[in-house]
């Protein structure tokens, strides 16, 4: 018996030197442990022993079975060590490499200049209201003072959703909604999509205003073009000017256009102001008398003035945009020139 292991124990330790893998530790835990394995074979063979001998020849067959196991454990573990240590090798991440980065979006110029104007006015103590985009015909035109008849409620220039129903031609509803709702002192503006039929380089079916009011106690004409002279200095830089020239909205009395000294030239004349030295920016006036008793308020007691701001206008002419199209076909190539 004493032979027999020592030859066991020989092979045993031959065959050991050559397990590397999981297949192999499999192969000699076969060979040597399983059920039909030489080792356990040996406690088979104790029946070949003399009676007296066999409790001497079991303790030591039991201590070789247990060598045996334990040469096995530490053959499995020393597999499982390395193949962890070549999973590791191979799953290695450079942190020194680079990182990919995510292309980052960016503000639409519309966002952007509308943004801008809401900061100068809020800035002056505006408040910001909005309205909505399908109003009827009373918000968007009789209490604005435009009567039955004027070719601006005609189908040619405004979108009717149903008889007396339309899509809002200027945010100028919102203004009355305010009225409606508020009493004077009033500052408020009222941003906004509003819709025209109307299209062509410079005009779009849709665009983006921005209207203020303001309604108080002895405001005039003058407080109009003081606020406006602020408003285009903190938009296109401190050294330009305003001009006021009359005009005609029915909402307004006086009405006037405003324009803003080029801050392309400086006035001297260049191409962006075709060689006027100005250029148009918005168009306001004092509120008509009949819009302020439309919406409650007493105009022998108050006053107010009003503007209209076209936010693609603005936009088109900060970053010398030449076609308002672009504004809403969203390809990238424009889009992207306004990461900053
Ligand atoms: C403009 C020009 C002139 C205007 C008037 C009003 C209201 F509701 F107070 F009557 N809101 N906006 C107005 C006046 C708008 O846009 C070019």
């Amino acid at each position: 018996m004493e032979e027999k292991i020592a030859a066991l124990r020989a092979e045993l330790e031959a065959d050991r030197a050559a397990v590397h893998t999981k297949e192999d530790l499999s192969a000699f835990w076969q060979k040597y442990l399983s059920k039909n394995g030489s080792v356990t074979g040996l406690t088979k063979s104790l029946r070949d022993v003399p009676k007296e001998e066999r409790p001497a020849a079991g303790k030591t067959i039991n201590a070789f079975k247990v060598w045996a196991e334990g040469e096995y454990q530490a053959l499995s573990a020393e597999i499982e060590k390395a193949e962890l240590a070549a999973r590791n090798k191979a799953e290695t991440v450079d942190i020194t490499l680079p990182g990919t980065r995510r292309e980052t979006g960016a503000l639409h110029p519309i966002t952007r200049v509308k943004n801008e104007i809401i900061d100068v006015f809020a800035g002056m103590g505006f408040e910001i209201f909005e309205g909505p985009e399908i109003e009827d015909d009373d918000h968007n035109f009789t209490r604005l003072n435009v009567p039955k008849n004027h070719p601006a409620r005609d189908m040619q220039d405004t979108f009717y959703v149903a008889e007396d129903i339309v899509l809002r031609t200027h945010t100028s509803p919102g203004q009355i909604r305010t009225m409606d709702t508020h009493k004077p002192p009033i500052k408020v503006l009222v941003p906004g999509r509003v819709f025209r039929s109307d299209s062509d380089a410079t005009h779009s079916p849709m665009f983006h205003q921005m209207e203020g009011l303001v309604v108080d106690r002895g405001i005039t004409l003058c407080d109009l073009q003081g606020m406006l002279d602020k408003f285009v200095q903190a938009l296109f830089g401190a050294d330009v000017r305003t001009r006021l020239r009359p005009s005609y909205f029915p909402f307004t009395e006086p009405s006037v256009e405003v324009d803003v000294s080029c801050f392309e030239c400086g006035g001297k004349g260049c191409p962006l102001c075709k060689h006027t030295g100005w250029i148009e920016v918005l168009g306001g006036g004092v509120v008509h008398q009949n819009v302020l008793r439309n919406c409650g308020v007493d105009p022998e007691e108050y006053s107010g003035f009003a503007f209209g701001i076209g936010i693609e206008r603005i936009a088109m002419l900060k970053y010398g945009i030449n076609n308002i199209g672009l504004m809403t076909e969203n390809d990238l190539r424009f889009l992207k020139q306004f990461k900053d």
